[in-house]
């Protein structure tokens, strides 16, 4: 190859909520983009990461995780995962499951006949002894006919060059979509507000996490009297009981979670922060498709 040919591509990352697709974009980019959490549904959009490598950028789209849809913001999160889908140079089909469901067969069908080729990516490879990993591949390589089939661990990033290795492969000469440098095309707001939601779904427990809505409403640059970023945020819950959870006994839990969201900012912009949270309701978002527009979950 020409040493000055470039390669550039879109690979959608989907799964079951929980698979580790998050994590693995995150170390794809080398940069903590995405929200993380040990609970399911923690994605609810699209999040683009590049990778760049071996005169290759690599559009990477992370997406909410593949579910039956309940209630209107899932069936949001649902379409968007789908959406990711269309026009994608390959896709990333993240596995940490024993079994394939029903719904995953119809839309493996669907991919069949599709352009984009299709790895077979079973993650948190840490954690599973080799005979599991072999007995899933088996499963699962009856289910399709994958590019390739590849273990890989997010979290130590084991088989994570292989996997990059094989798609550059199969992704087309053609320009960079954007400048080397750049990790994303979100806006650090937007980013803010996930790490904001991040820290929301480790600080609270089983079930307010979903009800939580986070919002940047101020966004300051640090300037010659001030050192910090000073950032102010609404966390929107659905119902009034929810809103003294999230607030805690003397503002203790809106306290942790506004700390641990601090340092995840500060980590992502790299410089101080300066964040007052504070915690409105409005009533059933999560089930108003009005609501749902207007916090972005929906065109
Ligand atoms: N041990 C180990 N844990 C991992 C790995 N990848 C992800 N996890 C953990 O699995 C959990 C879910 O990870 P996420 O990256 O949020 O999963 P997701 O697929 O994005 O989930 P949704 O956004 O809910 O669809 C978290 O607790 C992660 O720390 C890995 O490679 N090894
Ligand atoms: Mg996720």
């Amino acid at each position: 190859m020409n040493p000055q040919t470039t390669r550039a591509g879109f690979v959608a990352l989907i799964g079951r909520p929980n698979v580790g697709k998050s994590t693995l974009l995150n170390r794809l980019v080398g940069v903590h983009l995405a929200a993380v959490s040990p609970k399911a549904q923690t994605t609810r959009h699209r999040i683009p990461g590049f990778h760049v490598e071996a005169n290759t950028q690599i559009v990477f789209v992370d997406t909410p995780g593949l579910l039956e849809p309940g209630y209107a913001l899932q069936t949001a999160m649902v379409q968007s995962a789908r959406a990711a889908i269309e026009g994608v140079d390959a896709i990333y089909w993240l596995v940490d499951a024993d079994e394939v469901s029903d719904p995953e067969r119809k839309l493996l069908a669907v991919l069949q006949n599709g352009s984009a080729p299709v790895f077979l990516v079973l993650t948190k490879s840490d954690r599973e002894p080799q005979g599991v990993i072999d007995a899933r591949t088996a499963i699962w390589a009856d289910a399709f006919s994958w590019a390739g089939c590849y273990a890989v661990s997010a979290t130590t990033g084991e088989g994570v060059d292989d996997l990059l290795t094989a798609t550059r492969k199969l992704l087309p000469e053609q320009p960079f979509f954007y400048p080397e440098e750049e990790l994303t095309d979100l806006s650090v707001r937007f980013l803010s507000a996930e790490l904001i939601r991040e820290a929301c779904y480790r600080e609270l427990g089983e079930e307010l996490p979903y009800s939580v809505h986070a919002v940047v409403t101020d966004w300051t640059e640090p300037g010659d009297d001030r050192r910090k970023t000073k950032l102010a945020a609404t966390l929107y819950v659905e119902r009034e009981s929810q809103k003294g959870m999230v607030i805690g006994q003397g503002g203790k839990k809106v306290k942790a979670i506004g700390i641990r969201a601090r340092h995840a900012i500060e980590a992502l912009i790299g410089g101080p922060v300066h964040l007052s949270l504070q915690v409105k309701v409005r009533k059933k978002w999560s089930r108003r498709e009005a609501d749902l527009k207007f916090f972005g979950y929906k065109p």
